[in-house]
């Protein structure tokens, strides 16, 4: 979802885009199938488990930027294949610094770090009092919850080491969830948006969830990707919390995305199912842009009510090519 978006900015900049993708046996293109054309736009294979197949990237790109968006970014499948999530998530962000490192040149880098960092933020975000949720910043303390969560945790460490030991332009972001219409199934935002489409056209009749009391503060990714380029423009590199500032429950987001097919009561439709309960769970995240709004200029664009839609709208559409919304609806 990211690397189609930030492919899709950096291409409206006329730059010329690689994007590294892996080899696997059914190749799932659909959010990358309209760069094919594009002659400003290359593929290269690689993995992030194979050194030299990074190497080999940075050296047939010759690039002047370099964006780590690659990850096993799927924090529930995270405690079934902890050592695959720790060696792309983590072990990966390392070879593409040394692959840095070995071009001798001077490239700057953006590392995808995560909200999922900061895990278990009850004291943080609390702070004693249970009816107010304070906002995370660059400041606060990581506790990290899942394999996923530690994987992450090393690549930002590793990054910033790099920065401070061998003076690399490295830049980490630290996104709080973010979501678009190109988001992945498994994720709860599209598994919500796309069983409310299928609800609404008849097509199915219920959606399976886990933990409905989590909160995320959820953004809108083209929005946080043009937020990474900003970053690498800066004189300094720097870290930054990218977020909306506001968090909902994913009983704030069913309420929302079941209002825009016009059911008020979703409840009918909702089963939970223990599958989808994590072993430790991400209970509240909320973030402070503070700082990448003073010192980027950024903030996001797009609101959660209009996220929501968004998603719904083009759930819907791509289930029925003549369905137009209308807010009566
Ligand atoms: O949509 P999720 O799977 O996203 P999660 O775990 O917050 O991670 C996402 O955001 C991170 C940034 O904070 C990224 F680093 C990461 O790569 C990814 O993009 O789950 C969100 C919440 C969780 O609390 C989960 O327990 O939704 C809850 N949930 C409830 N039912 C569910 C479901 N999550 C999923 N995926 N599927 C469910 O059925």
């Amino acid at each position: 979802m990211d690397g189609s978006h930030l492919a899709d900015f950096l291409l409206a900049k006329d730059y010329l885009v690689f994007g590294v993708e892996r080899r696997i046996s059914a190749r799932e293109n659909s959010n990358t199938r309209h760069l094919e054309d594009n002659p400003n736009f290359v593929f290269l294979t690689g993995d992030m488990t194979d050194q030299n197949s990074l190497l080999r990237a940075v050296k047939e790109s010759d690039p002047d930027e370099i964006y780590n968006l690659a990850a096993q970014s799927f924090v529930g499948k995270s405690w079934s294949i902890p050592e695959q999530t720790s060696n792309v998530t983590g072990l990966g962000v390392l070879r593409i610094l040394e692959a840095i490192r070995e071009s001798g040149k001077e490239i700057k880098f953006y590392q995808a770090s995560s909200s999922e960092m900061f895990g278990n933020t009850t004291n943080i975000q609390f702070k004693g009092d249970k009816k107010r949720t304070f906002k995370l910043n660059e400041q606060d303390e990581f506790y990290p919850r899942s394999p996923y969560g530690v994987a992450k945790l090393y690549g930002h460490w590793i990054t910033k080491n790099y920065r401070e030991s061998y003076d690399m332009f490295n830049c980490s972001g630290i996104l709080f969830n973010h979501e678009s219409e190109r988001r992945g199934i498994e994720f709860v935002t599209r598994k919500i948006t796309d069983g409310v489409a299928r609800i609404h056209l008849g097509l199915a009749n219920q959606i399976a969830l886990g933990n409905l009391e989590a909160k995320r503060d959820w953004g809108y990714a083209p929005d946080f990707c043009e937020a990474m380029w900003m970053m690498l423009q800066q004189d300094e590199p720097d870290d930054y919390v990218i977020a909306t500032g506001e968090s909902h429950s994913i009983r704030e987001f069913l309420d929302a995305a079941f209002n825009i097919v016009g059911i008020d009561d979703w409840t009918p439709y909702i089963v939970q199912d223990p599958q989808y309960m994590r072993p430790a769970e991400v209970d509240v995240l909320c973030g402070d842009f503070g700082k990448a709004e003073r010192e980027l200029g950024w903030k996001p664009k797009t609101n959660f009510e209009e996220l929501v839609k968004i998603m719904v709208i083009n759930d819907v559409q791509l289930l029925s090519q003549d369905w137009e919304w209308s807010p009566e609806k």
